[in-house]
């Protein structure tokens, strides 16, 4: 298939190619490096330094990788995506290019509207490159779990049957996220659900928790083509947040009670979940919502894991509750469903303590790059940058 992926320069953007690629599809990635701007300009670079899209697809293809195509530009520039969309006649098209970080969005003004225009921009501008431009292509848009918040009810995939005044109708599953962030991809979701209703388009919407992960099948062929690996309190999600914490020697920065629970994956089951959406497309007018995410844990289950994997290598690590920056619930009711890609055939790689001494002992080479002021929450919900 043809197979464009925008976002191609993210943590998810380029494992993804590389996996596509690897399997026979044509790839091509846009990027206009966002997020590494972002990350210079709030000090919260990648743990370990990564080659610009460009290089990263001439090292794959010296390490035997397939070709993969790089167009930087700006998916909320219509006219530059519109014309890659004509050009290469995308079968699918998967929807990273997002600014993706909670904390970067309540910082204050400038970075909600950066937020709030770039991950509408870029959406809007891809319902309309398709519509325009290659009306058959399946969108495959990232969401996150973080939409539905965290409701006293059980969390299904996507919809709600409701029964009111004595008939019934099916609706989007109600919303309430915690975060701009979060919210963007509440309204990128009813943009998407307008476009079906209205005009055709086929979409599959992933809800996706935090991911966690260092390398994939690819990665292997040369350390350069590591994922952007982000430990500090903006870009970095917990799990691998904490996996530094235990190598740098520092306690783990439990938020609050620790009780805050959310449906995790492996990257290399992220990889697994977009491959399936692609494999089975939806059909015209469908918007199929699937909740992307393995396990639920807490943030205190996590913390245990972690020091559990850590004591392995003989790293003894502290546990720490510091305030929380966050409006959140610390202690709540969590059920949401996951069986839509069960069934498609997902098989999940769990958060074993092997799993997790195996990315403790990748991470322990690059000790001496961590920067601790990195670390520390800097960012609070009710009060922007500390
Ligand atoms: N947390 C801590 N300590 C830390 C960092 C986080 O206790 O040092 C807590 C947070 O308060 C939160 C939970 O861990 O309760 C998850 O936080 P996170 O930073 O790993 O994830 P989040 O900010 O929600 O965002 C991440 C990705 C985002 C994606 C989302 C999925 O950055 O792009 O959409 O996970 S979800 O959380 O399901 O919405």
């Amino acid at each position: 298939m043809r197979i464009l992926i925008l976002g191609g320069d993210g943590y998810l953007g380029w494992p993804t190619a590389m996996a596509l690629a690897a399997e026979g599809h044509e790839v091509l990635t846009i990027d206009n490096y966002l997020r590494r701007l972002l990350a210079e300009r709030t000090r919260s670079q990648a743990l370990m330094r990564n080659p610009d899209l460009q290089e990263r697809a001439e090292i794959f293809a010296a390490a035997g990788g397939p070709k993969i195509r790089v167009a930087i530009g700006d998916c909320a520039n219509y006219l530059f995506l519109s014309r890659v969309v004509a050009e290469f006649q995308p079968e699918a098209a998967i929807h990273y290019a997002e600014q993706p970080s909670a904390p970067y969005s309540m910082i204050g003004f400038d970075e909600a509207r950066l937020t709030l225009n770039n991950n509408l921009n870029t959406t809007f501008n891809l319902i309309w490159a398709v519509l325009e431009r290659a009306p058959d292509c399946h969108i495959v848009k990232l969401g996150t779990m973080g939409e539905y918040g965290t409701p006293k009810i059980d969390i299904e995939e996507g919809w709600i049957e409701i029964e009111h005044a004595g008939r019934k109708d099916k609706f989007l599953f109600p919303r309430q996220a915690g975060s701009l962030y979060h919210t963007t991809k509440v309204l990128d979701t009813d943009l998407l659900w307008f476009y079906v209703r209205s005009s055709g388009l086929r979409v599959t919407d992933l809800m996706q928790g935090p991911v966690y992960g260092l390398s994939t099948a690819e990665t292997d062929l040369d350390k350069r083509l590591m994922p952007n690996f982000h430990y500090d309190d903006i870009f970095g999600t917990v799990v691998n947040r904490f996996l530094v914490q235990a190598i740098a020697g520092i306690p783990l920065t439990v938020y609050g009670k620790g009780g805050q629970t959310r449906g995790y994956l492996n990257l290399r089951d992220t990889l697994q979940c977009v491959r399936l959406a692609i494999q089975n497309p939806v059909k015209r007018g469908e918007l199929r919502i699937l909740n992307q995410f393995t396990e639920t844990l807490s943030v205190n289950d996590i913390a245990l894991r972690v020091r559990a994997a850590a004591a392995r290598l003989d790293l003894e690590v502290r546990v720490d509750h510091v305030a929380n920056p966050r409006k959140e619930a610390e202690d709540h009711y969590y059920n949401p469903k996951n069986s839509g890609l069960l069934e498609l055939g997902l098989k999940p790689s769990l958060m074993t303590e092997d799993v997790l001494t195996a990315m403790l002992r990748e991470l322990v080479p690059y000790r001496h790059e961590i920067d601790l002021k990195k670390v520390r929450p800097r960012v609070s919900w009710s009060g922007g940058a500390r």
